[in-house]
């Protein structure tokens, strides 16, 4: 016979085992958008967290351009798309199409096969102490209320939080070690080049990935093609891979 009481256990005894996993990490990767995914992904050899605060992961893939859910892909991403098993139709030489609902399932599908996920989970402040070395985490759901945050202890934190770039935000407020200018305007072409480029390390354990990093540095836009937020998270899982292995 089912029973409400051993539901409820059921629940929380399995997800604080998942709380307690979470405490102390190798990384954490704030923002489970597609830069966020692909970097947790690539990361899954070493214990990771990511803190998504919505309930849902995917950020902006799923309303693809103006919500015709549909994206664009360079060429030079699609090995990314094979690791994920996503399928993709050529539109012309350098252009490929995929389905933006594909996409975010795959990669939600297989990182949370491989990383420790929290949903509903707000980052809100960081550890700082020999550079960043945590992060600060509160309920999404707590809203108005006077709640205390609790911290999870990193080796390495990544702000994948997109156009906010929250973690990177707060940093550079409380450090004043560097500025977050914010984003630029549309040049897809230079946007997709220069986010890859600058994707990495933004202060002391603290890294940049996805289109946080354009409005570090006061890049352009790029819209609904995706192929700089895919590589972007790929590059600065390897930047982090070779750091923890070193
Ligand atoms: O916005 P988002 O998809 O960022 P991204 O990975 O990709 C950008 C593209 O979707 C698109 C684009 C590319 O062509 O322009 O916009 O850089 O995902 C960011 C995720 O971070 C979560 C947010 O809910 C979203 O799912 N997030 C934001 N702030 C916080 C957070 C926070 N304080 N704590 C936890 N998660």
């Amino acid at each position: 016979m089912v029973d409400e009481i051993r539901i409820t256990r059921a629940i929380i005894e399995s997800y604080f085992e998942r709380l307690k996993d979470c405490l102390d990490v190798d990384v954490v990767v704030v923002g489970g958008g597609p830069s966020g995914l692909t970097c947790a992904y690539y990361l899954s050899d070493f214990d990771v967290c990511l803190i998504e605060k919505n309930l849902s992961l995917g950020g902006g893939i799923w309303g693809g351009g103006m919500f015709f859910n549909k994206i664009v892909v360079q060429k030079d991403v699609l090995s990314i798309l094979d690791d994920f098993d996503v399928s993709y139709e050529r539109y012309d030489e350098e252009h490929y199409v995929v389905d933006a609902i594909e996409l975010a399932s795959s990669l939600i599908k297989a990182v949370s096969r491989e990383v420790e996920i929290l949903n509903g989970v707000c980052v809100e402040d960081v550890v700082v102490k020999d550079g960043v070395e945590g992060v600060v985490v509160n309920w999404s759901a707590s809203g108005d209320l006077h709640v205390d945050p609790l911290v999870i202890s990193s080796r390495v934190v990544v702000d994948a939080t997109g156009h906010d770039a929250v973690v990177c935000r707060v940093t550079a407020k409380k450090t004043k070690a560097f500025k977050v200018e914010g984003e630029g305007y549309m040049h897809a072409d230079l946007a997709e080049r220069l986010v890859v480029e600058r994707s990495g390390e933004v202060y002391k354990n603290l890294f940049v990935t996805g289109m946080a990093v354009a409005s570090v540095y006061g890049l352009p836009r790029m819209g609904p093609i995706f192929g700089g937020m895919l590589l972007s998270g790929k590059k600065v899982a390897e930047i982090i891979s070779g750091r923890l292995r070193s």
